[in-house]
This record gives structure tokens, sequence and C-alpha cells, in this order.
């Protein structure tokens, strides 16, 4: 009987380990995490305090738009996938078929994920592109200084609410365009389509407290702070 259970457990022992190296062999096919992941259930801390970007963006500002409204937008998209087919799909999956979702799903979802991807675009004041992205943005664009102009472009000329963004699109290139509403790069429904790698909010809720109407010097201060180490990191990983 002892010798019987001792084999049993040489038995799932060599199960369990032949599981585990199965599990790293296909290793390449693994889900994404982060932003573009499953929903966690907590909603997600700012990476920084309210005050980290002064005086490009106020803290009373981060503090409305992190606490109030990209809360709003986590937990209506929490609500909008509970008990349905998408409730624990990644993000990234979601955005791939957001027009056959509803409204709900889109503008939360959208919501949800640009705000954590702008969080983490800045904060880092003083840090500059890796030798990577700079190559690829002298190549895309001529010159940063091109780049800048045709970002911040993109961010004052956006009609009503929307985002500009920096991304990857899928022949690795980089390219820069905007987006309406919580709209962005990953859905399906987008005219322009890739991986985000910088993003800015231009709703009038993310300048309003401090700079009123003019959101042009609010997109020109928004370079005061950007994180480019993180900006280079999602650059990296969009082109692997
Ligand atoms: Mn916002």
């Amino acid at each position: 009987m002892k010798q019987k259970s001792i084999l049993k457990s040489i038995f799932l022992v060599s199960i369990a380990f032949t599981t585990f190296a199965v599990a790293f062999a296909s290793e390449p096919q693994k889900s994404p995490t982060g932003p573009e992941g499953i929903v966690p259930a907590e909603f997600p801390a700012l990476p920084y305090g309210y005050d980290a970007l002064e005086p490009y963006i106020d803290a009373r500002t981060m503090e409305i738009h992190y606490d109030k409204h990209h809360r709003a937008y986590y937990t209506n998209f929490v609500n909008a996938i509970k008990g349905t087919a998408i409730e624990k799909s990644t993000v990234s999956d979601i955005f791939s078929g957001i027009s056959k979702q509803s409204d709900a799903v889109r503008n939360n979802g959208g919501g949800y994920y640009n705000h954590l991807i702008f969080w983490q675009n800045l904060g880092k004041p003083g840090t500059s592109p890796s030798k990577e992205l700079s190559d690829a943005i002298n190549s895309t664009f001529g010159s940063f200084e091109k780049f800048r102009e045709t970002f911040s472009n993109a961010a004052k000329t956006r009609f009503g609410s929307g985002w500009a963004w920096l991304y990857v699109t899928s022949e690795k290139k980089l390219a820069v365009g905007s987006t309406p509403n919580q709209d962005n790069p990953l859905m399906d429904i987008s005219p322009v389509k890739g991986t985000p790698v910088l993003a800015l909010d231009v709703w009038e809720h993310a300048y309003y407290l401090k700079y009123q109407n003019k959101r042009a010097d609010y997109v020109e201060a928004f370079w005061n702070v950007v994180n480019w180490d993180e900006v280079s990191r999602r650059y990296k990983e969009a082109v692997k």
C-alpha cells in the first residue's frame, strides 16, 4: 500500500513537471498583460502623486481626471462586460472586435484603456527617447522637431473631444493620428490602426481648469512631462 502511494506521488510529480515544461515551451502565445490584458479587479493606481506633473498639468486637474473621470470609465466598463461572453477577454481582444459591442463597452473600455496609457506616458521629465525610437522617429518624420510638430497638430486639430496618438502600424512603422471620443488605434472601427506608443488626451476635462480654451498651450506643456523611458519601452514591445 505504502509503495503504491509513493509510486502515485512520483507519477503525479512527473505529470506536474511535464505540464510545467509544456507551459514554458508554448510561451510565445501568452496573452498580453498590463493595459492590453484582462481588466483588473481593482481600479489601477496612478503611478505618481497628483502634483507630480506641476506646473504643466496641475494637481487639481489630475485629481479630478484620475479619481472621477478615469474611475468612472473603469467602473462602467467593468459593469458593461460583467456576466457577458467578453468578461474574461483581454482588452486588446475586446477592441479588435469593438464594432460588435455596445456603445457602453466602446466608450468606457476606451476611456479605461486610453487613460492607463496616458498616465504611464507621463511623469518622468528629463528623459529622452531610446536610440531605437529616436532612429525610427528621424527616419519617419525627418527629425524629432518635425515629429513633435506633427503630433501637436494632430492634438490641436482634433475637433471636439478625443486623443492624439503615436502608434506602430502592422508593418511596424511609426505613425501619428487622432481618434474621436474614447476610440483608439486598437479598435477595429478606428481609421488609424496599430499599437499605441504615446497618447495625449485632448478632452477639455484634461486641461480646462488651468488652460481654459487654450488647448495649444496645454499641448505644448505636455512635452515637458513625457516619460520617454516608458514610451521607448512600449515602442520596443510593439516592434518585436
Ligand atoms: Mn480624460
